[in-house]
C-alpha cells in the first residue's frame, strides 16, 4: 500500500477523508466543535460498543450523571480545579436572571459524580464501586484546536470512576483498568506504550497518572487514554467515607481511566493509507461490499446473484452491503476503498459461469475466488485475516519508530528527521526532565508502565540513571 501522502501531509490527509468518507462535517460555525455524520457515527458506535462490553464483563455498571456542576462543589479540590480552572466553560444565567450559583459544564465528571458516590457509600459493603459513563464533556482547549483529537466539546467521553476500601484495592482496579484498555486496543489494532507519566504531567488532583500513546503517521504521539489512581485526594474533600467491619470511619481509595473519539481518529491514521481508510472488520460499519459487474447481455444472473450473495451474509451476521447503483464498477471500487471497507466482493460474468464470486482485500489489494458454497466461511476467515494482519503491521510500523539514545543531540536528531519515541536514560530528577525536555524539543511520556532495566547514564547530570525515559513529539 502507498502511504506518501498519508505520512507526509497527514493532517491534509485525516482533514480529508473525514469529509469524503463522510465521518464528520467540521464546519459548525464554533471552533472545536464538529458534527458527526451518519457513516462516522455508526463507526463511533461500534468502536464504544467495544468497550462498553469489556467494562460491563469486568464488572463496571453504567451511569448517567448530569453536564452541570455548581461552581462551589467543584471548587473542592484544590489541585483538580487549579489543573481546570482555565479549561471550564460557566453556565452563568437563566433566561434573563443571573443565577445565584455559576454552573460548570463538565471538563471530566470527579466532581460530578464524587459528591453522589458520598451518598451512597456507608459502609464497607457497599464497596468496591466501579461506575462508568459516555457523555460529552467541554474544555476550553487554547493549543490549537483538531476534529477528534482536541476538541472543545468531546462528544464521546467514556469515563469510569471506582472507590475501594483499601489502596491495594485501588492500585489493583488501575491493574485491570489497564488490562480493559489494552485488550480495547488490540481489538482496534492500535499499537501504544503505556508510561507512567511524570508528576508534572499528572492528572490535576490524581496521585500518579498512567496513559496510553501510540503514533500518527507524522511521528508525533497521540495520547489515547489515561489511567488515574486518585488515592485520598478526592475522598477528603467530598467526605467519601465508609464504615470498616471494626465500626471505624474510612475514607475510600479512587481510581478513574477515561478515553475519548481520539481513539477513533487513532484507528483511522494507524492503519490508514494514500487511498484512505482501511477499518479494522470488527468496529467497520460496512465490513463487506457486494459489487455487481454486470456485461451487456448478462445483467439479469448479476444482479440477482449479487443480491443473494449480500443477503447470504448480512443473514449470517456479516455487515454486507449491495452498492446496486447505476454508477460505473470502478467509482464503486474507490468509493469503498476510501471509507476503509475491509472486503470487496464481486460478481462478474465470470463468476456466475463458475459459480463463484471474485473478494479482493482493501488492505493488501489481494484477490482471490470464492466458492459460493464456502461463502460465509471463506469471508469470515478473510475478515479475520485481514484484523490480525492490520494489527500486526500497525505494530510493526510502531516498534520501528522506537528508537534508542544515550545523548541530547541524537534524541533530538532522531525526533528532528524521523519522528518516534526516543528511549533514554535519566537520572529521574524533575530538574533533569525539564531541560531534557527543553534541549529535546520533545515532551517526556514518563518511564514504561511496569518497570524497566535502566543503564547509562542522565545525559544532563551525569548521574548513573534510575530508569529509562521516553520522549517524542507530542500531539
Ligand atoms: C479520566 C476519566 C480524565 O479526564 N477523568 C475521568 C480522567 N483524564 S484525561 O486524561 O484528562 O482524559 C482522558 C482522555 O480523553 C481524551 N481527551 C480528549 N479527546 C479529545 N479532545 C479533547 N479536548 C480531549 N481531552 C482529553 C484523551 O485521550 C485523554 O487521554
Ligand atoms: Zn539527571
Amino acid at each position: 500500500m502507498k502511504r506518501e501522502r498519508w505520512q507526509k501531509n497527514f493532517s491534509e490527509w485525516f482533514n480529508d477523508i473525514l469529509r469524503d468518507a463522510d465521518i464528520m462535517d467540521t464546519r459548525y460555525p464554533v471552533k472545536g466543535l464538529y458534527v458527526w455524520l451518519p457513516y462516522g457515527l455508526k463507526l463511533r458506535n461500534h468502536v464504544f460498543a467495544v468497550i462498553r462490553q469489556l467494562l460491563e464483563q469486568s464488572g463496571h455498571q453504567e451511569v448517567l450523571f448530569p453536564l452541570l456542576i455548581p461552581e462551589d462543589i467543584f471548587r473542592k479540590e484544590a489541585e483538580h480545579i487549579r489543573g481546570f480552572e482555565g479549561q471550564v466553560y460557566w453556565v452563568t444565567h437563566g433566561g434573563l436572571s443571573k443565577l445565584d450559583v455559576k454552573l460548570a459544564l463538565r471538563p471530566t465528571s470527579e466532581t460530578s459524580i464524587y459528591p453522589m458516590f458520598a451518598l451512597w457509600i456507608r459502609s464497607h459493603a457497599d464497596l468496591p464501586i466501579k461506575v462508568f459513563q459516555v457523555v460529552n464533556v467541554f474544555r476550553y482547549e487554547t493549543k490549537m484546536t483538531k476534529p477528534m483529537i482536541r476538541l472543545r466539546e468531546v462528544t464521546t467521553f467514556k469515563e469510569a470512576h471506582t472507590a475501594h476500601a483499601t489502596w491495594e484495592e485501588a492500585e489493583a482496579q488501575v491493574q485491570e483498568a489497564v488490562k480493559v484498555y489494552q485488550r480495547f486496543f488490540d481489538e482496534l489494532g492500535v499499537p501504544y506504550l503505556i508510561t507512567k507519566r511524570p508528576p508534572w504531567d499528572t492528572f490535576a488532583g490524581a496521585v500518579y497518572s498512567l496513559a496510553f500513546d501510540t503514533l500518527a503517521p507524522d511521528g508525533r504521539t497521540l495520547q489515547i487514554g489515561t489511567v488515574h489512581n486518585l488515592g485520598q485526594n478526592f475522598a477528603k474533600v467530598y467526605e467519601l467515607k465508609y464504615e470498616t467491619p471494626d465500626g471505624k470511619q474510612e475514607y475510600v481509595y479512587q481510581t478513574c481511566y477515561g478515553i475519548s473519539e481520539r481513539v477513533i481518529a487513532a484507528a483511522m491514521m494507524v492503519h490508514g493509507d494514500d487511498i484512505g481508510l482501511c477499518l479494522p472488520p470488527k468496529v467497520a460499519p460496512i465490513q463487506v461490499v457486494v459489487v455487481p459487474i454486470p456485461f451487456k447481455g448478462k445483467e439479469a444472473p448479476v444482479q440477482q446473484i449479487a443480491s443473494a450473495v449480500a443477503n447470504e451474509l448480512t443473514t449470517a451476521g456479516v455487515r454486507a452491503h449491495l452498492d446496486d447503483r447505476d454508477v460505473r464498477p470502478g467509482r464503486k471500487f474507490y468509493h469503498w476503498e476510501r471509507r476503509g471497507v475491509p472486503l470487496r466482493l464481486e460478481i462478474g460474468p465470470e463468476d456466475v459461469e463458475k459459480d463463484q464470486v471474485t473478494a479482493v482485500r482493501r488492505d493488501t489489494g489481494e484477490r482471490q475466488a470464492i466458492p459460493r458454497n464456502a461463502l460465509r466461511n471463506k469471508v469470515r476467515e478473510l475478515l479475520e485475516t485481514i484484523d490480525g494482519d492490520l494489527r500486526a503491521r500497525a505494530w510493526k510500523s510502531f516498534n520501528e519508530m522506537t528508537h534508542e539514545a544515550s545523548d541530547v543531540e541524537t534524541a533530538k536528531g532522531l525526533m528532528d528527521r524521523r519522528g518516534g519515541i526516543v528511549r533514554m536514560p535519566w537520572c529521574g530528577d524533575e530538574e533533569c526532565g525539564l531541560e531534557l525536555e527543553e534541549r529535546t524539543g520533545g515532551d517526556i511520556l514518563g518511564e514504561k508502565f511496569g518497570g524497566e532495566q535502566a543503564s547509562g547514564i542522565c545525559p544532563i547530570c551525569s548521574k548513573r540513571a534510575a530508569k529509562s525515559v521516553y520522549l517524542a513529539r507530542t500531539y
